[in-house]
């Protein structure tokens, strides 16, 4: 493996962080020292772990960065997450669903724009978890795949074993899947009522039908940092090939209206360390959380995707920003393409993007 050229392994940092960092680029970061790192405070330790990820970022990716397009289509759900503004029982969340046409003409749109993939997310809409609404979501998808030839992510919940292998044959890329936790006590009280393994199980089979999968935790919703460090390993178990970890937003109408967002030094060491243990796998900066502002802070922490672009004018929702800039436009990517300069990033190409999806995809079981 190259030597990392920058300075972040000399430093100021404390001899222990060096050493756990010197470790860490060469591939080698055991549970122990990961944990350490979840707990450095000082300045000087942070920016070396932060350094060290940007570094690790650049050996595998160089300047480039990907950038996926976000389409909510459902923002109706059975489910009662404590967490999420579209929870079943919440009076205050914005409903709607949109039509496929209407799915269609935004997709297009976000494939105009120059992102790498199409992001078809929803709750778990009892009109798509049902045998007919299984059907509407595999004909988006062989829709979207026909016509538009884009790579392309469905994150609708929990599905059945049969779908996932129904749309792993129309050519799906991915399947995202969040489990929020890796610890089951506390899983129990984010997905009030779903069933932990059955959720993880979906994420196997998905992986089983030749799709590329998405795994994803909430930091500042009760987790401790062991937590943390035990979910950046399961994903590495699990073989995720994106891995995410998302500052908790609080949500009107929620139980957990009143919980404050975690300090963001807390999602960017989660980010840092799924870098240090994840080197070649992609890593979301969602603008979902603090929107252009925090985007620099994760990119700088090791992310590598900017996730949750939303076209303006079909008055689209985000998730935990659900409208934050999706109007003035500033939520796309010319509006983010600036920023990414100032940083000295660059827009990947979508030949580069389907290529990294490719050699993936070829990996998988039974290929
Ligand atoms: N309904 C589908 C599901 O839950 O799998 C897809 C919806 S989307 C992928 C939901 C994700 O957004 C959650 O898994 C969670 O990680 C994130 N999210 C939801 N509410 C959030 C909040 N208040 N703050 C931060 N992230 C949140
Ligand atoms: C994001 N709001 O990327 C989106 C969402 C679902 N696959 C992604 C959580 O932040
Ligand atoms: Fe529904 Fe997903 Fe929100 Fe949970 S996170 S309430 S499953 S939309």
């Amino acid at each position: 493996m190259m030597p990392l050229t920058s300075t972040a392994l000399k430093g100021e940092a404390s001899r222990e962080v060096q050493e756990i960092l010197a470790k860490a680029a060469e591939g080698n970061l055991e549970e122990k020292d990961a944990l350490r790192l979840m707990k450095a405070e000082g300045i000087d330790d942070l920016f070396a772990l932060f350094n060290t990820a940007h570094e690790i970022r650049k050996r595998q990716f160089g300047d480039k960065v990907f950038a996926y397009g976000f389409v909510y289509f459902s923002t109706y759900c059975r489910n009662n997450c404590s967490f999420c503004l579209y929870r079943r029982a919440n009076r205050c969340a914005p409903r709607y669903r949109k039509k496929a046409d209407e799915i269609m003409e935004i997709a297009e749109m976000l494939k105009k724009s120059g992102v790498h993939l199409i992001d078809l997310t929803s709750g778990e809409d009892p009109q798509i978890h049902s045998e007919k609404g299984y059907r509407r979501l595999l004909s988006y998808v062989e829709r979207l795949k026909k016509e538009l030839d884009m790579p392309l992510m469905v994150s609708p919940g929990v599905l059945p074993k049969t779908v996932l292998r129904e749309l792993g044959r129309k050519g799906l890329d991915w399947y995202a899947l969040y489990q929020e936790t890796h610890n089951r006590l506390l899983f129990s009280k984010l997905r009030c009522r779903q069933d932990y393994d059955e959720r993880m199980k979906a994420k196997t089979y998905a992986r089983e039908e030749g799709m590329l999968i998405e795994e994803g935790i909430l930091i500042g919703v009760g987790e401790s940092r062991e937590d943390v460090v035990d979910s950046v390993y399961q994903m590495k178990k699990m073989k995720a090939h994106q891995v995410r970890a998302m500052g908790f937003i609080p949500q009107r109408g929620t139980p957990m209206e009143s919980r404050p967002s975690p300090p963001i030094l807390e999602e960017m060491k989660a980010i840092s360390l799924m870098r240090l243990v994840h080197p070649d796998r992609l890593i979301p900066a969602s603008y979902d959380i603090d929107g252009l502002k925090g985007l620099g802070l994760r990119l700088m922490a090791g992310a590598n995707v900017v996730t949750s672009l939303i076209p303006p004018r079909f008055h689209l929702r985000g998730v935990a920003q659900a409208e934050l800039d999706v109007e003035s436009s500033l939520r796309t990517l010319s509006g983010v393409k600036p920023y990414l300069q100032k940083l000295g990033l660059e827009v990947a190409s979508l030949k580069s993007y389907r290529k990294w999806i490719e050699e993936e995809k070829a990996r998988l079981p039974g290929k």
